[in-house]
C-alpha cells in the first residue's frame, strides 16, 4: 500500500531515506529546520555528499513524488531522522529528538505511524518521544502506532546498505512493528527483525559499542606489541584466522558520529555498570595523545626534535571527505601543544578547516623531517617514496594505519615506523 510519508530531518540518513521512499511510489514530504538545505534540495542541489544521491534526488523531485519545506504536513507516516549527538560533557543531546517529536503533534491523526530512525540512548521512545506524542490526544498503540527502526548504513555506501542490510524493527506493540515492516519492505531486501522499541534502541547502540570496544582492544594490543618486539598487524591477521576471532585494527583514534558517540549513551545510562565500555572510550580517545607522543619520540631518536611534521590525512577514515570528529584534529592539536610545526594535507578536503591545513601534497612535504600517515586514503598508499624523499629534510615516516608498503619506503632510504610494530618504534 502506497503511503504519504513526512520525514523530519534531511541529513545523511533522512534525505537518502526520503528519496528511496519517493522513488518507490510513496508520496514524501521532507522537512528540515535548515532553510538553505531545504531551498537547495527543492532545486536538486545537495548539501551533503553521498554516492548515488544526486540521481535519486533528481528523480524524486522531477517525478513530483517528493516535496520539501521547513514545516511538517499531514501524512500517514512520520519518520524522525534528526541528530542525537553528545554534548561536551559526553551526555546525550536530546533537544532535536524532542523538538522533532513536538513538531509533528499538531498533524497527527488516528491510524498514523511514527518511526524514530535516529540512534538514541535506550528508553528514548518511552521516556522522550511518547511523552511528547501523547499531546495529540491519541492512544499510543491503538490510535497512534510508534516504533524505533534504527538506520544502520555506512557513509559512502548508504544506498546499497539501505536496500541490502537487515533492519531491526522495534514497535511499542506488535501492530506498530508490523506496520513499520510493511512500510520498509517497499525497498529493503534484507530481513526485518521485529522486537520491542527499547530492545531495538539497545541493539543499535550495542553494535557500535562492540566495534568501539574491539578497536580499543586492538589499540591496547598495539601498544603492548610495540614494547615486546612484535608486529601487531601480523599478530592480529594471524589471530583472525581463528573461526571465532575478529579483532579490529588499531589506529590514531576513532572518529565519525557513531562509534565514538553511541557508547557514551550506555555510560550515561548506567555509569556503575558500563565499565569496559567507558574504559574503551577512554582508550580510543587517548590514541591521538599516544600518536603525537610517539611522533615526538621518533623525532628525538633521530636527533630531529625541531623537525617539521607532514601529516597526511584529515578525514576520519579512508577515501571519504568527512573530517568532523576526526582523530587527526586531536593528533595535530597535541603535536602543536608539544611545539611541533605541523602541515597537514588531505586530498579529499578542499577547504581549509584548521590553521595547519595546506592544499597541496608539496606544501605538506617540503622541508618536513617526518611524514605521519593518519588516514588510509588510496592516494597515500600509492605515493612514490623516491619522489617524496627529495622534498623532505629527513627521511622518516610514521604510518598509524599500516597502509604503506614498508619495504618500498625502506628501499628509498626511509626510517619506517608503524603503529604497533616494534621494528624501529
Ligand atoms: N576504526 C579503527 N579500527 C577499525 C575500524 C574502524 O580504528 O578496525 C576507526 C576508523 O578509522 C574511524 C572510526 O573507527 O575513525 C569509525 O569508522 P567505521 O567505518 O567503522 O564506522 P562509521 O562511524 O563510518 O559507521 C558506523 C557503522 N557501524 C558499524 O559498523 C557497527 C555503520 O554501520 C553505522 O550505521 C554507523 O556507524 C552509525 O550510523 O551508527
Amino acid at each position: 500500500m502506497k503511503k504519504s510519508i513526512c520525514v523530519v530531518g534531511l541529513g545523511y540518513i533522512g534525505l537518502p531515506t526520503s528519496v528511496m521512499f519517493a522513488n518507490h511510489g510513496h508520496r514524501v514530504h521532507g522537512v528540515d529546520v535548515n532553510e538553505q538545505a531545504v531551498e537547495g534540495i527543492r532545486n536538486k542541489k545537495l548539501h551533503i555528499e553521498e554516492n548515488g544521491l544526486q540521481e535519486r534526488l533528481n528523480e524524486a523531485i522531477d517525478s513530483g513524488m517528493m516535496t520539501v519545506s521547513t514545516t511538517p504536513e499531514k501524512a500517514d507516516v512520520y519518520i524522525l531522522a534528526v541528530p542525537s549527538p553528545i554534548k561536551a560533557d559526553k551526555t546525550a543531546e536530546m533537544k532535536y529528538i524532542e523538538s522533532a517529536s513536538e513538531s509533528i503533534v499538531p498533524y497527527l491523526e488516528k491510524g498514523n505511524l511514527v518511526v524514530l530512525e535516529s540512534t538514541v540512548p535506550p528508553r528514548t521512545v518511552q521516556d522522550v518521544v511518547i511523552p511528547k506524542l501523547i499531546a495529540s490526544g491519541l492512544e499510543i498503540g491503538t490510535e497512534l502506532y510508534v516504533s524505533h527502526s534504527p538506520e544502520r548504513v555506512i557513509p559512502g555506501r548508504v544506498f546499497e546498505e539501505l536496500i541490502s542490510n537487515d533492519r531491526i524493527i522495534g514497535g511499542v506493540n506488535e501492530e506498530s512493528s508490523r506496520m513499520t515492516s510493511d512500510l520498509y519492505r517497499s525497498f529493503v531486501k534484507g530481513q526485518m527483525h521485529e522486537t520491542d522499541d527499547t530492545t531495538a534502541e539497545l541493539v543499535k547502540v550495542m553494535e557500535n559499542t562492540y566495534r568501539d570496544v574491539n578497536i580499543a582492544l586492538a589499540n591496547e594490543l598495539a601498544k603492548i606489541s610495540g614494547e615486546i618486539g612484535v608486529d601487531v598487524w601480523e599478530a592480529i591477521r594471524l589471530a583472525n584466522f581463528h573461526p571465532r576471532v575478529n579483532i579490529h585494527q588499531p589506529g590514531p583514534g576513532v572518529g565519525g558520529h557513531c562509534i565514538a558517540v553511541d557508547p557514551w549513551f550506555l555510560v550515561e545510562l548506567k555509569p556503575d555498570l558500563a565499565q569496559i565500555i567507558h574504559l574503551a572510550r577512554q582508550t580510543n580517545d587517548g590514541m591521538p595523545v599516544y600518536t603525537a607522543k610517539t611522533t615526538k619520540n621518533i623525532l628525538k631518536q633521530a636527533g630531529a626534535e625541531s623537525g617539521k611534521v607532514a601529516v597526511l590525512g584529515l578525514a576520519f577514515k579512508g577515501n571519504i571527505d568527512d573530517m568532523r570528529e576526526s582523530p587527526s584534529i586531536d593528533v595535530i592539536d597535541e603535536m602543536s601543544a608539544h611545539e611541533l610545526v605541523v602541515k597537514a594535507y588531505d586530498p579529499h578536503i578542499h577547504v581549509n578547516n584548521i590553521d595547519e591545513q595546506v592544499q597541496t601534497m608539496d606544501d605538506a612535504l617540503t622541508g618536513a623531517s617526518i611524514i605521519v600517515v593518519l588516514t588510509n586514503h588510496d592516494e597515500f598508499k600509492g605515493l612514490n617514496p623516491k619522489e617524496v624523499a627529495d622534498k623532505m629534510s629527513a627521511r622518516i615516516i610514521f604510518d598509524t594505519k599500516n597502509c604503506i608498503d614498508r619495504s618500498k619506503w625502506e628501499e628509498a632510504g626511509f626510517d619506517v615506523h608503524i603503529l604497533g610494530d616494534s621494528k624501529n618504534q
